[in-house]
């Protein structure tokens, strides 16, 4: 009987999973009924912009977290995908750090080509998830917006690829409710310019601090200061920001912290992460953990142990992003179609233990590149994934780490070297404090070609 595959999301890792059964069924492998269920009415999950806060269109939270201005924060050359590199979708080698558009643009590129929209119900959030023992088939539920109906369909596999930097974590600092200014969540920051001239604090020290304090700083922020709880960034930041410890309280427009200093502030913009947030989930599905490189109770990182019917993309923190979802989801993809057999359970368990207790022992940056780098090596080797140069990513890792030490405000000017095609990337036309425009056509064309000769 041909196998009923649910995939909850359809943002890059959901796409990774369309992208690798179709993979393999261009190779002949026998036939899989793909329903991938989307909340949103179009695809590219984080990457969909949308000017939206709270409540969409549909009375459903707003799944981006995504804001106007938003480059990628790493370099493109560690995301590429292994089977359709950004020449080939560009036609042209392309600057290292696209912004937003640009990104959005490629990932739907591949998944174009691969002819996967068909199989994609849009405007359709999963509600409930149920797993029948005796019978060894799932429930979703589905509520249809296009047609307003709420329905049940079974499936023998549900792979959840919803992800998890959506529902914000928000802590609630004394005198927040009585202070004279806007309080929000990054995941409802969208447009820099609204803070143009304001003092900033920013609680949080992790990359929505690191960049949105950098795009307020960019459009205009009269002065920005970040608050950590553990550490500071660390990084030479411009004249007008500065670091400061955890903030203790807030009273009319002044803000007291830990160490007995103040400062006046118009807005606090709370950087302070997100929630796994499954609440289509029972809890004998649910996955539960914090923001980390090595969450327990999935084998390999993907496959739910307590009912390995059932599976989880994109679940980890991420350096490596869209080339890990594409890693996880081939691996997801040969599990399901009997290729790659698991262990018992005992066995999983303690795969997973031995991975969880390297993480928790990995001390630097560079430490944890790598042991997500070996993450993924581990899991193309055992499909047909097209291997790519793994080294040759946390290598570029390093570079882009340093290169933000070197200047936080200038190291989107860097260039690096294609893993997949060994093209070296072009130095983008504008320097990234000097490029106020975002859109792809701003980004793709540069404006000097379009100078007479002698201006040139
Ligand atoms: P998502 O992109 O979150 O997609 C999940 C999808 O599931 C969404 O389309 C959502 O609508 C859908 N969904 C959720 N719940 C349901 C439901 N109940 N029913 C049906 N559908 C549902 N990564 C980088 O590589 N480079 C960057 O520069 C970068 N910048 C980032 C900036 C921000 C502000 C954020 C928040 C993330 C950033 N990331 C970046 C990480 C980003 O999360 C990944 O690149 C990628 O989007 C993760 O893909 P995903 O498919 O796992 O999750
Ligand atoms: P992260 O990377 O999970 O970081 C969350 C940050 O928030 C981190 O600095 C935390 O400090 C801080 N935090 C969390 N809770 C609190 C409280 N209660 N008080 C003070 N500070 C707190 O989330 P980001 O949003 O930065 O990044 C998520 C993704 O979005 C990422 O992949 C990017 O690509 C974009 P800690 O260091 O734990 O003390």
């Amino acid at each position: 009987m041909t196998k009923r595959v649910a995939i909850i999301g359809a943002g890059p890792s959901g796409l990774a999973q369309l992208r690798a059964f179709q993979s393999a069924a261009e190779k002949g492998a026998e036939d899989v009924e793909l329903t991938c269920f989307e909340k949103q009415s179009d695809w590219g999950g984080q990457w969909n912009y949308t000017w939206q806060t709270g409540l969409d269109e549909n009375g459903e939270p707003v799944h981006s977290s995504m804001y106007r201005y938003l480059w990628s924060n790493g370099p493109k050359e560690c995301l590429e995908f292994a089977d359709y590199s950004f020449e080939e979708h560009f036609g042209k080698p392309i600057a290292s750090y696209p912004p937003r558009a640009v990104l959005w643009d490629y990932i739907k590129g591949r998944v174009e080509k691969a002819n996967v929209r068909r199989f994609i119900r849009f405007n359709c959030p999963v509600r409930d998830v149920s797993h029948d023992d005796a019978s060894g088939v799932f429930t979703v539920t589905v509520h249809d917006h296009n047609t307003d109906t709420v329905t049940s369909s079974t499936f023998d596999h549900v792979i959840v690829a919803s992800g998890h930097f959506s529902t914000p974590n928000k802590p609630e600092f004394d005198g927040f409710t009585d202070f004279n200014g806007r309080v929000l969540h990054a995941h409802d920051f969208r447009d820099a310019l609204e803070f143009a001239g304001k003092d900033l604090l920013l609680i949080g020290s992790s990359y929505s601090a690191e960049d949105i304090g950098s795009q307020c700083y960019k459009y205009g922020a009269r002065s920005i200061t970040t608050s950590y709880r553990t550490a500071p960034m660390g990084f030479e930041w411009p004249d007008n920001w500065e670091e400061k410890p955890l903030l203790e309280r807030v009273s009319g427009n002044t803000a007291y912290f830990i160490d007995g200093t103040r400062k006046r502030v118009d807005a606090i913009i709370l950087c302070t992460g997100y929630l796994h947030h499954f609440p289509f989930l029972p809890d004998s599905l649910r996955l539960k953990t914090n923001n980390r490189l090595w969450p327990l109770d999935l084998y390999q990182g993907v496959v739910w142990e307590d009912n390995p019917q059932m599976f989880y993309l994109g679940m980890q923190d991420q350096w490596y992003t869209f080339n890990m979802f594409d890693a996880q989801a081939w691996f997801v993809r040969d599990v399901i179609l009997g290729r790659i057999s698991l262990p018992e359970k005992a066995e999983m368990q303690r795969d997973s233990a031995e991975w969880r207790a390297r993480e928790e022992a990995l001390d630097d940056d560079e430490a944890m590149i790598r042991f997500q780098g070996d993450y993924v090596h581990r899991l193309i080797e055992q499909t047909d994934y097209p291997s790519f140069d793994i080294e040759g990513v946390n290598q570029t890792f390093l570079a882009w780490e340093q290169h933000k030490h070197d200047g936080i405000m200038t190291f989107r000017d860097r260039s690096y070297r294609s893993l997949m095609t060994g093209t070296q990337a072009p130095p983008h036309h504008t320097r990234w404090l000097d490029a106020m425009d975002d859109s792809l056509e701003a980004f793709l064309n540069d404006p000097r070609e379009d100078r007479p000769a002698s201006r040139k």
